[in-house]
């Protein structure tokens, strides 16, 4: 009798992995790798990139230094993640409706909150969370996946509205293993919904491994269930990132429905500024392979190179920055004192009975 086939469970598995190559424009010392994926930027764009992720830096050392100094609240490091974050939300338009996690506030200031209101937010003051009309975004979700649901709902919305526009969204490592991660990808994939789905990979949730998170060998492969191109790349490279960011709005916008982006980077400062640790459960020679792949040093030698930044451009933009953030900083100590009753007010549209009483409550305690 003539044996019988056995499954290759192996290359079952390989035959995935295949599938989800890292991609790479630019490597760790500034050189063009892949020509394919160098971005259509003039030069006048690739400094304005430059320029916001140098910005992301100083607001992220300022920031630190704010809440040592007890004059801001809740704060999630961002050095290292520039290209991540920056680099993908610059392919992105106005209109576009952005759900940022608590990370993400370098891009929530770009996409047009005031930095005011971004330090009001870091206090908890009910200020930071007023947003003017025309401002498509979202609060920072601090539920881990939690705004990536609600970006399936938004982008299903943009869709029947027939919409030329995508919501974009992020999380991390650590959130997608959460149920909401899946179950907002595989909805968006079944209406092909207007979205592009964005993990930051810094490898670590709070101090849980990457390895911990999933067997799989890469993140992206996990929008193969939903039936969604998933594409891994380089997150430590703003030209890969804008490329691959760039393509994938314009495969959303023209109605193919969503698309899961993996962004290999690292946070090279605590996981907030509340107590974490990172020695640890980091080792020295790991940061310091992340460190040589610094995403502001790889792009800055691009730049000089094609004699677009020097030295001089690079203090006047973080001394501009400084000055943003003082002032910023300012503007926020001027905003009246935070009154419970104001938080209840803004919790729901049309107010249930036992949320009036509280307010009825608290008003007749904050007029005495
Ligand atoms: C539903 C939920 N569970 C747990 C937490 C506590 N928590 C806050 S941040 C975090 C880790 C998230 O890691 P990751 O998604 O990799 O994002 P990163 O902080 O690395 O950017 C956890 C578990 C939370 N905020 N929400
Ligand atoms: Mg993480």
């Amino acid at each position: 009798m003539a044996k019988k086939k056995t499954i290759d469970f192996q290359a079952l598995l390989e035959n995935v992995d295949a599938q989800f190559p890292t991609y790479q424009a630019l490597d760790q010392d500034g050189n063009i790798v892949n020509q394919d994926l160098v971005p259509d930027l003039s030069d006048e764009e690739l400094v304005e990139l430059m320029t916001r992720m140098v910005w992301s830096r100083v607001l992220d050392q300022r920031s630190t230094a704010l809440n040592r100094q007890g004059r801001l609240g809740f704060f999630a490091p961002t050095a290292g993640q520039e290209a991540s974050q920056l680099a993908s939300h610059f392919a992105f338009e106005k209109e576009d409706v952005l759900l940022p996690g608590y990370r993400d506030v370098p891009q929530l200031i770009q996409h047009g909150l005031p930095l005011t209101q971004a330090f009001l937010w870091s206090r908890g003051h009910v200020g930071g969370n007023l947003y003017a009309d025309d401002l498509q975004a979202l609060p920072p979700q601090i539920i881990i996946g939690a705004q990536y649901v609600q970006a399936a709902g938004v982008a299903l919305g943009l869709k029947k509205r027939n919409k030329k526009n995508v919501v974009i969204t992020y999380t991390g490592d650590g959130g997608s293993s959460q149920g909401d991660f899946y179950e907002a990808i595989n909805f968006a994939g079944a209406y092909k919904a207007n979205a592009v789905f964005y993990i930051q990979n810094n490898g670590f949730a709070i101090s849980t491994p990457r390895d911990k998170q999933s067997a799989a060998t890469t993140l992206a492969q996990k929008a193969v269930a939903a039936g969604i191109p998933g594409i891994q790349v380089d997150g430590m490279d703003p030209l890969a990132v804008y490329t691959v960011s760039k393509m994938a709005r314009d495969w959303s916008v023209a109605g193919n429905g969503p698309v899961l982006i993996e962004t290999l980077t690292y946070r090279y400062g605590p996981h907030t500024l509340s107590g974490d640790d990172p020695t640890r459960y980091r080792s020295k020679e790991m940061d310091d392979e992340w460190t040589a792949k610094d995403p502001l040093v790889r792009f800055r030698k691009y730049l000089e190179a094609k004699g677009l930044w020097t030295e001089a451009k690079e203090e006047e933009v973080i001394e501009a920055a400084k000055e943003e953030i003082k002032a910023a900083i300012a503007e926020a100590d001027k905003a009246p004192k935070q009154k419970v009753s104001d938080f209840l007010k803004n919790m729901f549209e049309v107010q249930p009975q036992s949320i009036k009483e509280q307010i009825e409550f608290y008003e007749a305690k904050e007029s005495k």
